[in-house]
């Protein structure tokens, strides 16, 4: 007789947050962030939750949060739902197989595969990937306010308070001279010792990279993440083989092949890997051992997921080989509010990975009911 849990049932939520200030990217500002928040129940009473988001609603990527609940709600879940919930490569292999493309929504759907089965086998996820190398993970800040001093307080209290020694701007948004001033202007605020890094998220052409990549190296910029537009990686390898500075693939980078083929063409000195863009825990963690034999490093990124999402990435970037570049897993920390009932910890500039069974996150089910998206349909249902 098959005793296997199944999957009864999947729901996928659309929810609102407001952020606790304009986040100001190359693309588009964000003054709140959208999660797409997944609840799965199984048969044998275990709930996994999960999480997918992006930026900016279709700005950042191809995937809007409206498309990633309808992908769930439409595919994923009538092709997982009476299925075997404890064979979670099987039932993510199923999903690879029937859709294509719709890594965020994959991804959603996988992580809450691993907390159901982390909790049923009483083991954080972390250790479903083969164990956590590390035991905390090293967050950076993006200040991203739109304005310079604002941004260097904001910068000084988080360094006396020890949440963040590390900062990453956001540029591309303004001419060159008036974003490397704006960059010079920070510098100049918190001084040499501090490390900065920019994104300039696509928004240079390579003329334009060439002067900015060369003014930024003087400022000492110590990364430069994805200058150029995400496909055109032959441009991202001219610069990388220019330049001393490390040079970051970020949208340029999504799983194993993507890593692979810009490690043929030494392309990137560091990859940007993103739960979501590879489609899942595991499809990260193939896309870090590809990074790792190449020899690129691997840094954990983040489209600003919340708590759900920042702890599932927590989960596999403490389980990669190597993390030289540490991680930017300040998601919940841009939120106003959250929908967990405990939000993760940060401290000592890092943010603690959880040590019980799953992803060690609940939702708190009454902030859920306030922020999801639909709550006033409800409300007149
Ligand atoms: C990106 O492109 O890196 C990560 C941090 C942040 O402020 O924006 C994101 C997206
Ligand atoms: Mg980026």
């Amino acid at each position: 007789m098959n005793t296997s849990p199944t999957i009864q049932s999947v729901e996928a939520v659309l929810v609102d947050l407001p952020t606790i200030r304009a986040h100001k990217l190359a693309m588009t500002t964000m003054m709140r962030q959208t999660l797409v928040i997944v609840r799965l129940v199984c048969s044998d009473g275990f709930t996994g939750i999960g999480e997918a988001t992006t930026i900016g609603g279709l700005a950042y990527g191809e995937q809007s949060p409206e498309g990633i609940k309808s992908a769930i709600d439409n595919y994923l879940a009538p092709l997982l739902v009476g299925t075997d919930a404890a064979d979670v490569n099987r039932a993510m292999q199923r999903v690879c197989a029937t859709v294509q493309g719709n890594s965020f929504a994959k991804s959603a759907m996988e992580i809450a595969l691993l907390d159901a089965q982390g909790q049923r086998l009483g083991l954080p996820i972390h250790a479903l990937l083969g164990g956590a190398m590390r035991g905390a993970l090293p967050v950076l800040w993006t200040l991203a306010s739109g304005d310079a001093t604002r941004d260097v307080d904001e910068a000084l209290a988080l360094i006396e308070a020890r949440r963040h020694k590390v900062f990453k701007l956001k540029i591309g948004s303004h001419p060159l001279a008036q974003d490397i001033a704006h960059v010079q202007a920070i510098r100049r605020g918190l001084g040499d010792e501090v490390m900065l890094t920019v994104d300039v998220n696509q928004a240079w052409d390579e003329p334009t990279a060439v002067q900015g990549i060369a003014a930024l190296e003087a400022i000492g910029v110590g990364l430069v993440e994805q200058p150029v537009a995400r496909r055109n990686r032959r441009a991202l390898k001219r610069l990388t083989a220019r330049f001393d500075v490390a040079i970051m693939a970020d949208e340029a980078v999504h799983d194993a092949i993507d890593a692979f083929d810009l490690a043929a063409d030494a392309a990137a000195d560091v990859y940007a890997l993103k739960i979501s863009q590879a489609g899942g825990l595991w499809p990260t963690l193939r896309a870090a051992c590809v990074a790792d034999a190449a020899g690129v490093g691997i840094y954990g990124g983040t489209l600003l997921e919340g708590s759900v999402g920042s702890i599932a990435a927590a989960h596999v970037f403490a389980a990669c080989p190597t993390l030289a570049w540490g991680t930017e897993l300040f998601g919940p920390l841009l939120l106003k509010d959250d929908i967990v009932v405990q939000r993760p910890a940060y401290r000592d500039f890092e943010l603690q990975l959880p040590q019980v069974p799953g992803l060690g996150v609940q939702l708190d089910l009454d902030k859920l009911a306030f922020y999801r998206r639909d709550r006033a349909s409800q409300t007149f249902a």
